[in-house]
C-alpha cells in the first residue's frame, strides 16, 4: 500500500491556470473553479491580481514575436485576474481539455471556452501547456509560500488506496 501511495505522490503534478479580466468580469469564477474542483483537482493556491504591462509580458514572452502580442498584455493587465494552482494526476494536459482549444470557435461544447466564450482575443481562461511551463508560470505569479500542502479528504475516493 505504502508503494502504491508512494506511486500516486509521483504522478501528481501542479498547474497554472488564471481566468483572465473578462471572465472575471463576466461573473464566472464559480462557474470555471467548480468545473476544475468537480472534477476532482485540488486547488493549492488562489489569488486576484491586477497585472502590470511588463507582469503580462513576462507571462507571455513566448509569443512576444505574434501581431497579437501588445494588445494581449495590454487585454491581461487591465483587470482583475484570478491565479490559480490546481494539483491532480495529468492536471496540465486535463486542465487544458478542460478549458478547449485557444479560439472558442473551435473549442468543443461543453469545454469552458466552448461554453462560455465566442471569440480568441476574450477566451477568458488560461492554461499551462506542458510541465516546464508550468512550473515556469507557478513561479512567476506565486511565492513558495502561497502554496498549500495539504491532503484532500477525497483523495482516496478519487485514487484509491489499494
Ligand atoms: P492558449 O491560451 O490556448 O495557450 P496561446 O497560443 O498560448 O493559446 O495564446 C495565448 C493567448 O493569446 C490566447 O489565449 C489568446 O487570448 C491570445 N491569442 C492567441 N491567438 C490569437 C490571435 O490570433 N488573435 C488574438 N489573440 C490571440
Ligand atoms: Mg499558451
Amino acid at each position: 500500500m505504502l508503494q502504491e501511495q508512494e506511486a500516486h505522490a509521483a504522478e501528481m503534478e501542479r498547474t497554472f491556470i488564471a481566468i483572465k479580466p473578462d471572465g472575471v468580469q463576466r461573473g464566472l469564477i464559480s462557474e470555471i473553479v467548480s468545473r476544475f474542483e468537480r472534477k476532482g483537482f485540488k486547488l493549492v493556491a488562489i489569488k486576484v491580481v491586477i497585472p502590470s504591462k511588463e507582469f503580462a509580458k513576462k507571462h507571455y514572452h513566448d509569443l512576444s514575436e505574434r501581431p497579437f502580442f501588445n494588445g494581449l498584455c495590454d487585454f491581461l493587465s487591465s483587470g482583475p485576474v484570478l491565479a490559480m494552482v490546481w494539483e491532480g494526476e495529468g492536471v496540465i494536459r486535463y486542465g487544458r481539455k478542460l478549458i478547449g482549444a485557444t479560439d472558442p470557435q473551435k473549442s468543443e461544447p461543453g469545454t469552458i471556452r466552448g461554453d462560455l466564450a465566442v471569440v480568441v482575443g476574450r477566451n477568458i481562461i488560461h492554461g499551462s501547456d506542458g510541465p516546464e511551463t508550468a512550473k515556469d508560470e507557478i513561479n512567476l505569479w506565486f511565492k513558495p509560500e502561497e502554496l498549500v500542502n495539504y491532503t484532500s479528504n477525497s483523495e482516496k475516493w478519487l485514487y484509491g488506496d489499494n
